[in-house]
This record gives C-alpha cells, structure tokens and sequence, in this order.
C-alpha cells in the first residue's frame, strides 16, 4: 500500500481503491503498516490529490558513496583538490558516511520547483531510494529522493559538501510511501530521466542490487548515538551520476521513478 500526504490528510491507495487515513503523526508510529489496513475498505476518497511531500517533522539524513558509480564520481570530480582518497576510502570503510540533509521546511514534493545555487557550475540531481523511519528506527518504508548536488563545490573541498548539499530546493521527496514490512526487492530499478525541451537530456538507472551497504547498517549507524523523536527519512546514496560535461540547467525536468512507488518529478526553477 502507497501512502500519500495531501491537503485534505493521508490517503492510502490499495489494490481495493483509496481511502482517508485519519490521524497525526501517522509516519512516526512503530505500527503503520497495520494501522493503515484497519483503514482499508473504510471511508473511500474519491477524486484527484496532489501529492504534497510525506514528510511530518522528520529530519532527512543522506548517505553517501554507497554505490561505486558514486565513488568513481566523486573521486574524479575531486582529483585536483586532492580529496578522491577520501571518497575511496569511504566506499571500503566499515563505517558509511552519512549526512544532514534537511529539515521539513526545506523539503519539496512531486510537482514543485528544486533548484540550482546560484554560486555553482555543475549541478545534479541523484536519484536515491529513500527510507521512512520510526523513532525507534524500524523500516517502516519506501519512497524516493533527489539529493540535488552542487559537484564543483563538493569537489573543491570535502569539506564544502554541507554547502553542496543543503540549501533551498535541493531536497525532493515523493509522490509517496510504499509501507510495508517487506524488504525490497534487490532487482528494485531506480530511474531517472532528465527533459530539457523535447529532448531527454540524461537517462540512466541502477538497481538495488548494485548498493554496496544494505539499508539495515546504514540506519544501524545513524541511529547509533542519535535520537529521532519523530523519526526520520534516509536518502540512501545514488548510483546513477551523468558524465562529467552534464550540468542541470533551469527548466529541464526531473523524473525519477522506482517500480512499484512511483514518478516523483519536479522541474529545475
Ligand atoms: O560524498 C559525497 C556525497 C555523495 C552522495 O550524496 C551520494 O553518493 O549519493
Ligand atoms: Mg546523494
């Protein structure tokens, strides 16, 4: 079952249809996936939504250098600055790197506007199987990311990536949340699809197979001395980087699509 946030509360679209889903802080209870069948078959929607971004008060983490596509591209986009070591070394390190990446406020959903900073040449989005989380750092589900990148400031200096990384519009989330206790499946695609005009600009996908940590170490470690009271969302690092000479450019338009979740889009203001 797909749970989506809306302006009129959450619904959940089954097999069987979609029905409201009454309450708040629904992404933070242990228990979502039953809470949410008890409400199957109930109280029906009927007619269109716009999916707003699932998200309540969680702060979104990142992972990074999960996947060697992202290795090598991080190691060649820094080589001149002397920090492609530091990216080698992560991708084997037992330890995975994980960051900050935003708070709700800074989070766009399907349909809105992300962005490219001003201050920077060479910009992507990243593709990224996105993890629902409960406080107590259960699984509870699946959705999609855009972890929208600034490459020549993370690649001048490892220590640029927080400004590569958080700033307005560069955090996408969406259409909506596969609940559910079943692990993914390995074959799962990620795909993205990049329009400028009429023409596809960039395509590529990955599988997650390819991800060289399993979901579980990653939030293992992210909870290890951190609370979330609220929970928290998890971009899990893409496998999926452009060559080298594409940067984004205002207008292209943004489509990533998973199996089985969904197309979160959004277009470059
Ligand atoms: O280390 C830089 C960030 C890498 C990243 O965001 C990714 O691999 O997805
Ligand atoms: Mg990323």
């Amino acid at each position: 079952m797909i749970l989506y946030r809306t302006a009129s509360g959450w619904i959940v679209s089954t097999n069987k249809g979609l029905f409201h889903a009454p309450g708040a802080s629904l992404t933070t209870m242990e228990d979502l996936e039953s809470y949410l069948s008890s409400y199957v078959g109930g109280d029906p929607y009927d007619g269109n939504f716009t999916p707003l971004p699932p998200i309540e008060n969680q702060e979104v983490w990142a992972a990074g250098v999960t996947y060697s596509r992202s290795r090598t591209a991080r190691m060649d986009e820094s080589q001149s600055s002397g920090g492609g070591d530091f990216y080698d070394r992560v991708y084997t390190a037992e330890r995975p790197e994980l960051f900050f990446k935003a708070v709700p406020r800074r989070v766009v959903g399907p349909g809105q506007k992300v962005r490219i900073r001003a201050d920077a040449k060479w910009n992507v989005p990243e593709p990224e199987f996105t993890l629902l989380i409960s406080p107590r750092g259960k699984i509870l589900g699946y959705t999609i990311g855009n972890d929208m990148s600034s490459r020549d400031i993370e690649g001048e200096n490892p220590l640029y990536l927080p400004q590569a990384k958080v700033y307005d519009g560069s955090c996408a989330i969406g259409p909506g949340i596969l609940v559910t206790s079943e692990p993914l499946s390995p074959g799962t695609r990620i795909q993205i699809e990049i329009r400028r005009g009429a023409k596809t600009a960039f395509a590529g996908a990955t599988a997650l197979s390819e991800m060289k940590r399993d979901f579980r170490t990653l939030v293992d470690y992210l909870y290890r001395e951190t609370s979330f009271p609220d929970g928290c969302l998890l971009m899990t690092g893409t496998g999926v980087v452009p060559p080298d000479e594409f940067t984004l450019d205002h207008g292209d338009e943004i489509s990533i699509t998973v199996d089985g979740i969904g197309t979160l889009q959004n277009t470059v203001e």
